[in-house]
């Protein structure tokens, strides 16, 4: 086994301050209860690749008490989370994100959602681990169904046939989901370390599955990067899920939706936690633009291709590489 010689965060990347948003006008928020909401969200799809939900019926205590148990979890001795990991894929993780040299200010949790392998026996979570694994079914439960709620009013902005075309592949007893819970710690040293720039919690990136739902607590740090490159910051909402838009979907679309490249800047006062819900296809479903959006004489962007085939080419690239350029055709 190689081991680096430098301390881990030495290897870790950073990025000049950007202007961030003061306030979140500029990123879409999209009502769950306004009856145009299913076009609102496609134009937010198209534009941003992200958007955040307000008005959805998610209670406020399955979100506390996932976030209870999570941060219970890192709150313990170093040696206790150990246990977990490491991650590859799934597990806890520390610092290293996949296994293709990535490092971030970061401690994770890994999980899949599939039903037949999300189990008590799946990542060993010490203490008491019945608590813990209802409240994260509960919650990924929860997730799910606002993913595919979303998919289905995509499904009907676009004027699809059947507004389940999308949300199926979430809700197949296949379905290749995952789900994770990311903690970053205060960077106090940050200044010091990287002389006034931002030091990277996790590296920017897009997410290969369909569609991803992220909520975290109410410290700041996620940023999505705009069609004309510029970093935006997105003011962190509690109670709200933000949506982002994955390879997946920009394929599924023909590139009329956008998936959208995001990063988290380490925070130097408040520990961030979030939870992000990845809701992809089963492994062998193929993807590919969808015949019913297609206008006449245009050409499919990409190569035919499963989210298998995808799944396992995304896993040996670095975080920030174009991961959908090897699958365009020239
Ligand atoms: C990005 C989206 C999800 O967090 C994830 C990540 C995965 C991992 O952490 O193991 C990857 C990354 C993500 C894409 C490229 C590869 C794989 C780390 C990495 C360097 C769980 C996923 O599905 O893809």
């Amino acid at each position: 086994m190689v081991v680096s010689s430098k301390p881990i965060l030495e290897n870790s990347s950073h990025v000049k301050t950007c202007k961030p948003y003061t306030s979140d006008d500029n990123i879409p928020v999209i009502d769950m209860l306004d009856p145009q909401a299913k076009f609102h969200i496609t134009k937010a799809c198209q534009e941003f690749g992200f958007f955040k939900v307000v008005n959805h019926d998610v209670p406020k205590e399955i979100m506390t008490k996932l976030e209870g148990e999570a941060i219970k979890f890192f709150n313990l001795p170093q040696c206790e989370k150990d246990k977990a990991g490491p991650a590859n894929p799934f597990g806890y993780g520390n610092k290293r994100i996949g296994t293709n040299g990535d490092v971030g200010w970061i401690e994770y949790l890994l999980f899949t959602t599939n039903p037949e392998l999300i189990s008590e026996k799946s990542v060993n979570i010490p203490g008491n681990s019945h608590l813990y694994w209802s409240a994260l079914n509960e919650y990924v439960s929860a997730v799910r169904n606002i993913a595919c709620l979303v998919l289905e009013m995509i499904a009907e902005g676009l004027k699809m046939e059947a507004k389940n075309v999308l949300s199926k592949l979430l809700m197949d007893q296949n379905s290749d989901s995952c789900f994770r819970l990311n903690h970053y710690r205060p960077c106090t040293q940050l200044e010091a370390l990287s002389g006034g720039r931002n030091l990277i919690g996790f590296g920017e990136h897009t997410d290969p599955q369909v569609i991803s739902v992220i909520r975290s607590n109410n410290t700041t740090g996620l940023q999505i990067c705009l069609r004309d490159g510029t970093w935006v910051s997105v003011p962190p909402d509690h109670y709200s899920f933000f949506i982002i838009v994955g390879d997946s979907l920009q394929v599924m679309t023909n590139g009329r939706f956008r998936s959208v490249r995001h990063r988290v800047l380490a925070n130097s006062l408040k520990s961030r936690l979030s939870m992000i819900y990845f809701g992809g296809p089963p492994l062998s479903e193929k993807i590919a633009p969808l015949s019913c959006l297609m206008e006449e004489g245009e050409e499919g962007l990409y190569k035919e291709f499963t989210w298998g085939e995808y799944k396992k080419s995304a896993y040996l690239t670095r975080l920030g590489d174009n991961r959908l350029g090897l699958f365009e055709k020239k």
